[in-house]
C-alpha cells in the first residue's frame, strides 16, 4: 500500500491561498580594582546561535517577486528548506527552494532552487548542476522522502504551477513528476507537503503510491476533498490518537486548522473541531502558517505548535491524551506576543536538557508595511523559547545570539543535527536575501542520542514509527516525520536530548508494519541507525482494536 504527500490537484481548494490577505549592562562586571565584596557572575548565556551562513559558503540569492513592493500574494509566501543526506554520506545537506519574479528573466539568468553538500568541516558546496536539480519557477515547499525504497532520499517540491518528484538516482536527480502522476495540473498552488504511509502498506504516499513508481491520486477516495473551503499552508503528521495509524494536521491561513484522522480503512476524517484542534481558546480561527510536532510536557503524548498571522499569538495544543486538544498557549506562557507575523516553526532541544525548546521565525508579508506605522515590519527577529521542563516556556531570544536577534522576513526553516555531534543548527530561507544557517556555538555537558529509522517491510525512512527513549527518570517520545514546520521538511533522524543522563535503559521502536521492537545497549552521544527487524522483538502493547 503506499505512502501518502499531501499535495498536488486534489488538494486544491485548500491550497489556494485567500487572496484578500491583508494588505494587507553593564555587559560585564567591571574590572579593574579587585572588589572587597564577592562578586556574582553573570548568567551564563543559554545558547549562541550565529549566522555562519555566508562563512559556510550558503550563499545562493532567493528571488521572490519584487524587492521593495508586492503587487500580488503570489509574491509573499516565500519558500521552503530540506535538510536531508542525499548522497548517503551520513552527512545532512540543505536543500532551499527558490521563486521568481513577475518580469521574468533573460534566458539562462533565471533563480534556481539550490543543494548543498555538507563538506563534513562546517561548510557546504553548492552541488545544483551536478545534482541535476537546476530548475527555476515560483517554488514552494519541499518535502522529503524515499518514495521507491531504494535507499536514496527523493525531493518533490511544490509550486505555483506544476510540481516536481525528483527521483534520487544515487546522488543524481531525475524528475519524474509527470510520469509519476504527481506534477498536478499546473492550475493549483502547492503550498506544503509530507510523505505518510498512511495505509501502512510499506510505500510512501503523497497522493497514494501504487509501488511501481507511479502514484495514484486518493484525495476523493480518502475524503481528503471534503474539507473545502480551506487554504492550507503546512502538513504536520502525527499520530495523535496514538493507534498506530498516521493522522495529519494541518494550518491553515484565515480558516480552521484541520486535523485529518486515519479511520484505517484508507480514508480520513476531519476532527480539528471536535478534537480541540481547530481554533483558538476564543473560538477563534486563526491565520496559521507553520506547524511543529513534539511532547513538549513529558506526558508522552504529542503535541501540537502553530504560528499565526500578526495580531495574534501563536498556538500550542496540548495532547490530553484521550484524543483531544487542549489550548495551552497562555498557561505555557507562549502568549507574548502578537506583533509578528510567524512562518516556520520546529520544535528542537537545542540545549539538550530533554526538554523540546522552540524556535519561531517571522516577517511580515508585505515590504510596504513598513511604511504603513502597524506595529509590525517587513523584517522581524527569530524567537527562540526554552522548555523549562513544566509545562512553560521562557523567552530568551534576547540572550540567545545574533543569529536569533538579526531581523529577516523569513518563511522556511528546517532544524538538524549538520555535524553529527549533537547540536542542533536551523537552516532559514529569507525573502529576497541569502539564507541563514544559525548554528548554536555554545555547547554543554548534557548529553543526547539519535535515531535514524530504517524500515525493511515498513517504509524504508521508517516514516511514522513512533520511538520511545526510557532513561532513569524519564521517557521521551517522538515520531520519524517528513514535512514540518513552514513548507519544510527537517533531519528526519530523530534527536533526543537526555540532560544529565549518562545512558539509556532502553529504546522503543513501533514501526508502521506494527512491529514493536526494543533495542537495548545503545551508548548516547551517538547518532544510530535502527533496522527494523534487528532488535528483540516486543508484543505491542495497548494495541487498541482495528
Ligand atoms: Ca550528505
Ligand atoms: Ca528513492
Ligand atoms: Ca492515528
Ligand atoms: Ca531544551
Amino acid at each position: 500500500m503506499p505512502p501518502i504527500c499531501l499535495s498536488p490537484r486534489r488538494y486544491q481548494p485548500i491550497r489556494r491561498l485567500r487572496r484578500t490577505l491583508v494588505l494587507l549592562l553593564c555587559g560585564t562586571f567591571c574590572q579593574g580594582q579587585a572588589p572587597k565584596t564577592p562578586v556574582i557572575a553573570p548568567p551564563r548565556p543559554i545558547a549562541n546561535f550565529t549566522d555562519i551562513a555566508e562563512k559556510a559558503g550558503l550563499t545562493m540569492q532567493n528571488v521572490f517577486g519584487g524587492i521593495n513592493t508586492k503587487k500580488y500574494i503570489i509574491e509573499t509566501t516565500g519558500t521552503g528548506v530540506a535538510i536531508l543526506d542525499y548522497d548517503n554520506d551520513g552527512w545532512p545537506d540543505i536543500f532551499i527552494v527558490n521563486g521568481t519574479k513577475l518580469e521574468g528573466f533573460p534566458s539562462g539568468k533565471s533563480p534556481s532552487n539550490h543543494l548543498y553538500r555538507n563538506n563534513h568541516d562546517g561548510t557546504l558546496s553548492d552541488v545544483t548542476e551536478k545534482a541535476g536539480l537546476s530548475a527555476t519557477g515560483w517554488g514552494q515547499g519541499v518535502c522529503v522522502g524515499d518514495y521507491d525504497n531504494d535507499g536514496w532520499e527523493d525531493l518533490y517540491v511544490t509550486y505555483y504551477g506544476k510540481n516536481r518528484l525528483y527521483h534520487n538516482q544515487q546522488g543524481v536527480f531525475a524528475e519524474v513528476a509527470q510520469k509519476a502522476g504527481v506534477a498536478g495540473g499546473g492550475k493549483a498552488w502547492g503550498t506544503g507537503c509530507a510523505f505518510v504511509d498512511y495505509d501502512r502498506d510499506g510505500r510512501l504516499d503523497l497522493m497514494d503510491n501504487r509501488g511501481d513508481g507511479t502514484f495514484e491520486d486518493v484525495t476523493t477516495k480518502a475524503h481528503i476533498d471534503r474539507t473545502d473551503g480551506h487554504y492550507a499552508f503546512s502538513v504536520s503528521p502525527l499520530d495523535f490518537d496514538e493507534d498506530g495509524w498516521p493522522d495529519i494536521y494541518v494550518a491553515c491561513d484565515s480558516t480552521p486548522s484541520i486535523l485529518y484522522r486515519n479511520n484505517r480503512d484508507g480514508t480520513f476524517t476531519d476532527v480539528a473541531v471536535t478534537s480541540g484542534a481547530a481554533f483558538n481558546e476564543d473560538g477563534r480561527e486563526q491565520a496559521g502558517m507553520g506547524s511543529t510536532i513534539a511532547d513538549f510536557n513529558g506526558d508522552g503524548h504529542l503535541d501540537i505548535f502553530k504560528t499565526n498571522f500578526s495580531d495574534d499569538t501563536s498556538t500550542l495544543y496540548r495532547n490530553n491524551g484521550d484524543g483531544s486538544f487542549t489550548d495551552a498557549t497562555s498557561a505555557a506562557g507562549l502568549g507574548l506576543y502578537t506583533q509578528y507575523l510567524g512562518w516556520g516553526t520546529m520544535f528542537l532541544d537545542f540545549d539538550n536538557d530533554g526538554w523540546p525548546d522552540l524556535i519561531l521565525v517571522n516577517g511580515h508579508v508585505y515590504p510596504e508595511v513598513d511604511s504603513q506605522h502597524l506595529g509590525s515590519s517587513y523584517k522581524e527577529p527569530r524567537i527562540l523559547y526554552r522548555n523549562n521542563g513544566d509545562g512553560t516556556f521562557s523567552d530568551v531570544s534576547s540572550s540567545a545570539g545574533s543569529g536569533v536577534t538579526a531581523a529577516a522576513s523569513s518563511r522556511g526553516l528546517a532544524v538538524g543535527d549538520l555535524w553529527n555531534d549533537g547540536r542542533m543548527s536551523a537552516v532559514v530561507s529569507n525573502m529576497n536575501a541569502p539564507p541563514s544557517l544559525l548554528v548554536n556555538q555554545l555547547r554543554n555537558a548534557n548529553h543526547w542520542i539519535a535515531i535514524r529509522a530504517v524500515g525493511t517491510k515498513s517504509n524504508r525512512d521508517g516514516i511514522g514509527a513512533r520511538i520511545r527513549v526510557k532513561t532513569g527518570t524519564r521517557i521521551l517520545v517522538d515520531e520519524v516525520r517528513s514535512g514540518s514546520s513552514y513548507d519544510s521538511n527537517s533531519d528526519m533522524r530523530v534527536h533526543f536530548g537526555l540532560g544529565a543522563s549518562a545512558k539509556i535503559d532502553g529504546l522503543e521502536v513501533r514501526w508502521p508494519s506494527g512491529l514493536v521492537e526494543r533495542f537495548v545497549n545503545l551508548p548516547v552521544d551517538a547518532i544510530h541507525m535502527v533496522k527494523e527487524g534487528s532488535g528483540e522483538a516486543v508484543p505491542a502493547e495497548s494495541k487498541k482494536p482495528d
